[in-house]
């Protein structure tokens, strides 16, 4: 798992000061990035421990229906209880999977109950992001009733307020309850997945080289023609930059056209 090495509350309070390009939106909840560049970001999640209450480091951003459980997470044993959570093998849980294997996750007990998990991350590749390459898992870790079913789909956002969702189907994933159930209630997320959703993403406009773009998995639109849901996790979230896409040099150009004085930890899309 890659953390991001820079961050601070001051600085994200500068970004926010930056009223040309801002136009006074709040910016998304989490403080600190991940750096990207051309190592890409990898997340298992695992570092959260069998009963991590908090996503990891800053990055994430866990919401259902409105409240922000990021450092709420919890180990829920049955039932639809509305709660972001953290899945997977747990002592005494009988799953066959490491208790070490944890994935973020979200359950909502009420039909199409916005919930969204948010990623951070800051383009450190040294040039403008036209593309990335974004996989990753979605796993049920809970089971509610046999006909249920919920997913995400990818969206991205180069401010955090503003979203736009991936193109096609492709960025979207969809699991339902079979009626089997796990210890008190769970499902083993791990053998009830899908697994490398996702591929190539084109931003809509390019991501400035120092500039924060943000995935979001949203939930509620594609989970909301059912009573309930299950509870849904991704893991193994990758983002890599796509070689083809990659332009070399400095990535300022474009951002000087508007006539901004640069400085480190003042820019921002
Ligand atoms: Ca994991
Ligand atoms: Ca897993």
């Amino acid at each position: 798992m890659r953390k991001a090495t820079r961050n601070s509350a001051k600085t994200t309070l500068l970004f926010g000061t930056s009223a040309l390009v801002m136009a006074g939106a709040a910016l998304a909840a989490p403080s600190a990035w991940y750096s990207f560049d051309d190592s890409g970001v990898f997340e298992d999640f695992d570092s959260m421990g069998e009963f991590g209450t908090s996503a990891p480091g800053e990055y994430w951003e866990v919401l259902v229906g409105g409240v922000d459980l990021t450092d709420s997470l919890t180990v829920p044993t049955g039932g639809a209880t509305t709660a972001a959570f953290n899945g997977g093998g747990w002592a005494g849980s009988a799953f066959t999977e490491p208790a070490s294997d944890r994935a973020l996750g979200v359950i909502a007990d009420t039909a199409g109950l916005d919930r969204s998990i948010t990623m951070r991350l800051r383009n450190d590749t040294g040039a403008p992001l036209t593309h990335i390459n974004v996989l990753w898992d979605l796993e049920r870790w809970i089971e509610h009733d046999s006909t249920s079913r919920g997913g995400f789909r990818l969206q991205y956002s180069t401010n955090g307020t503003r979203w736009r969702t991936a193109p096609n189907r492709t960025f979207r994933g969809r699991l339902r309850a079979n009626g089997d159930s796990g210890p008190n209630g769970w499902s083993d997320g791990n053998t009830r997945s899908q697994r490398d959703i996702g591929g190539i993403l084109e931003f809509r406009n390019s991501v400035d080289d120092g500039a924060d773009f943000y995935l979001r998995w949203e939930g509620g639109r594609i989970s909301r023609n059912r009573n309930a849901d299950i509870g849904l996790a991704i893991d193994n979230v990758r983002v890599d930059v796509v070689p083809a896409y990659l332009i070399p040099g400095p990535g300022v150009a474009a951002v000087c056209a508007f006539g901004f004085v640069m400085t480190p930890g003042r820019r921002r899309a």
